[in-house]
């Protein structure tokens, strides 16, 4: 009798135990997911909005100007600039604490979070070993001695497992001394000899279509401990250019939101 109750007293301990330990390495990650919430900036392409585990694009004016004096954390050309009141125009301006204008130049990234926002720095280089660019042409049935007008690669450890990804922006859009037959702008990774493709656009040129793609922000955007990124992709004559977040899952990139 004795026993038993013993053997049943050890089993409600263990499963207590067991709750506790599930909660601690589960529980508090998702909560933590849950209630992160953030607007970002995208320079002036867009504006999104995450919370409840869902993105959301601002166009709203009534919303967007809601925004106007809310204090944003900064950051230009992938540096960080500052926290700074922001409002929106022909773009979005920078106010100091003061009220005081702060000019910026290049490409603006901010956040206003309940959480510190994981942003992580990139530099850009040029392509020097083409290896993985012929073979992704190859497979679109395009000229490996093809021209470019963007030949543009970052490394940076994305999966956080101490390695170095690469992320490779190619592109012919927009060409001015030639004039290819088919336009092309593919943006992939290469992670142990594999290649995960994030953007492929090809098409028939007519010197003026497609859009000319580049790395915007890298940062974990929802706060799960992963990061995700940013790519716009610029278009000929057309101010405001495409944006996309892009989350990785199952082993491959996804959109998770669009300004299109
Ligand atoms: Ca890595
Ligand atoms: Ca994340």
């Amino acid at each position: 009798m004795k026993k038993g109750r013993m053997k049943y007293i050890v089993l409600i301990i263990v499963l207590i135990i067991y709750g506790v330990f599930m909660y601690l390495f589960f529980g508090i990650d998702e909560t933590r997911e849950r209630e992160a919430s953030t607007t970002l900036l995208i320079g002036n392409s867009a504006v999104w909005n995450y919370s409840s585990r869902s993105w959301m694009n601002i166009t709203n004016n009534q919303t967007l100007s809601s925004l106007n004096w809310q204090k944003f954390t900064t950051y230009v050309n992938n540096e960080y600039f500052g926290e700074y009141s922001v409002w929106l125009d022909d773009k979005w301006y920078l106010f100091d604490d003061n009220r005081q204008a702060v000019s910026y130049q290049g490409d603006l990234f901010a956040y206003k979070a309940d959480f510190d926002m994981d942003v992580l720095p990139f530099t850009v280089s040029k392509i020097e070993d083409f290896t993985y660019v012929n073979q992704v042409l190859n497979n679109h049935q395009l000229s490996s001695d093809s021209s470019y007008t963007l030949t543009n690669m970052s490394s940076f450890d994305f999966d956080k497992d101490g390695v170095n990804e690469d992320f490779y922006f190619v592109s012919n859009v927009f060409a001015t001394d030639f004039f290819p037959d088919k336009y092309f702008s593919f943006v992939f990774m290469v992670k142990s000899g594999k290649i995960y493709m994030l953007y492929e656009d090809v098409d028939q040129n007519d010197g003026t279509n497609g859009c000319r793609p580049q790395l915007h922000t890298v940062a974990d955007f929802d706060n799960d401990k992963e990061y995700e990124l940013v790519l716009v992709c610029s278009k000929y004559s057309v101010q405001t250019p495409v944006a996309m977040l892009y989350e990785f899952s199952d082993d491959q990139f996804k959109i998770a939101i669009s300004n299109q």
